[in-house]
């Protein structure tokens, strides 16, 4: 389905603060980060100091080389920060689908807002006129079908501005653009394109992915996909899990390796269905375990590839736990699994391993069955020795102590 996203972004943040305290200020060059005859750089320009040249990142003595006249400010955090989350509230009112990114600027999916607000320009008019009103100061929205997109109109925008860019219009949106435009093209990235003859985005887009692989590596890729407005990264709620992991304790500790083994199986299952759930790859899986004197380990490997399936999961997690077993003669007396480094899955077309392909389906199918019949309802060999010891409900097994979700 097409989705919706808004990129809202607030106007010379720090400087609008001031001038919504003091509105002298309002139409004047107004540069904040501190005064002129100090070490330091502009943190946010007024867009009439901006006329002048002056732009974030610059010394101050530049700054003020360029627009003498223009009015220094000190500036505090304290009040920029409470701003800020005034700012979000407000966005919070709007749509819970909300992904706050740094200081001033936040993702929105807005998929299906029409039908409460009109349109989507008529939410994104609401969400800026509140913002005046409630702050006093402006802010500039883009909306698409995508993140890099949204991103881009709402810069495109500014001041005070509000862009919306149709579906299947990305492409012509972007084409003309300076490759400089492009979030993640830095300064060295865009000296790279341009000593390649690539100045726009459109160029960037038709480059052939080999070009672009041998200079910037793997995010050749990802570099050309944004420049062709192809976008996947979903509007992530903040609090999203950075890791997922499930452990448990044993009704008594326990030498027994068949069901060391098929516990850590049933667990692992567990997180991969988790992960799944959230739509996320994992790049690393880590062993957790406790011997009966509470000594407490954990053995992390990385994946070459993010993965989501219980079998990757499940057997870096027998090869980590047979190391640590190999090691340790104790009884066991918890064990965890768990997932982190987690990722937006690869897209399919970088899926070229065809048994990659097979788990993956596989999975997909496990999940469907297990969501209708319960946990329990399938089951692969590595874990059937569990039936016998644990009761079965229609979420999983009741394990001794219940598997942690972190
Ligand atoms: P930005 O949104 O990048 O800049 P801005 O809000 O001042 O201007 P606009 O969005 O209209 O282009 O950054 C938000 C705030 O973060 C900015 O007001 C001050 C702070 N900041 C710094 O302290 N140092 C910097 O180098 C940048 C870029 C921003
Ligand atoms: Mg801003």
């Amino acid at each position: 389905m097409a989705r919706t996203i808004m990129h809202i972004d607030l106007d010379a943040f720090f400087v609008a603060v001031e001038q919504a305290e003091k509105p002298k200020l309002k139409g004047k060059p107004v540069v904040v980060g501190g005064r002129p005859d100090r070490r330091g750089v502009v943190a946010s320009a007024s867009y009439e100091a901006r006329s002048f040249g002056i732009h974030a990142g610059m010394p101050l003595a530049t700054a003020y080389r360029l627009c003498p006249q223009a009015i220094f400010i000190e500036g505090g955090f304290p009040k920029y920060r409470d701003a800020s989350q005034k700012f979000m509230a407000i966005l919070a009112d709007f749509t819970p689908f909300l992904e706050p990114i740094g200081i001033d600027e936040a993702y929105l999916d807005v998929t299906g807002f029409e039908s409460i607000y009109g349109s989507i320009h008529q939410m994104a008019l609401a969400i800026k006129q509140r913002i005046k009103e409630e702050l006093g100061i402006c802010a500039s929205a883009g909306a698409a079908s995508c993140k890099v997109v949204a991103k881009i109109a709402s810069d495109l925008s500014k001041p005070d501005g509000l862009l919306e860019i149709a579906n299947r219009d990305e492409r012509s949106f972007l084409a003309p653009l300076p490759i400089a435009k492009l979030p993640g093209i830095g300064k060295k990235a865009e000296r790279i394109l341009r000593s390649l003859g690539i100045n726009t985005i459109g160029k960037l887009s038709a480059t052939p992915l080999s070009t672009l692989k041998s200079h910037f590596g793997t995010s050749g890729e990802l570099l050309r996909s944004y420049a062709s407005g192809i976008d996947d990264r979903k509007v992530e709620l903040p609090g999203a899990a950075k890791s997922i992991s499930r452990e448990t304790t044993f009704g008594k500790d326990t030498r027994d390796r068949s069901l060391v083994k098929a516990t850590l199986c049933y667990l692992g299952e567990r997180v991969g269905s988790n992960l799944r759930q959230q739509g996320k790859q994992a790049r690393c899986v880590t062993l957790k375990l406790r011997y009966a004197d509470f000594t407490t380990i954990t053995r992390s490997q990385t994946l070459t590839q993010a993965s989501d399936t219980d079998r990757t999961i499940s057997d870096i997690g027998l090869k980590l736990l047979s190391k640590a077993l190999a090691q340790e003669k104790q009884p066991i007396r918890l064990i965890g699994i768990g997932v982190s480094n987690l990722t937006e899955p690869a897209r399919q077309l970088d899926m070229l391993d065809s048994s990659a392909q097979r788990l993956e389906k596989l999975n997909k199918t496990i999940d469907r069955i297990r969501k209708k019949y319960g946990f329990t309802a399938i089951q692969t060999g590595r874990t059937l020795l569990l039936k016998d010891i644990f009761p079965e409900t229609e979420r999983g097994y009741t394990l001794h102590t219940p598997s942690l979700s972190r």
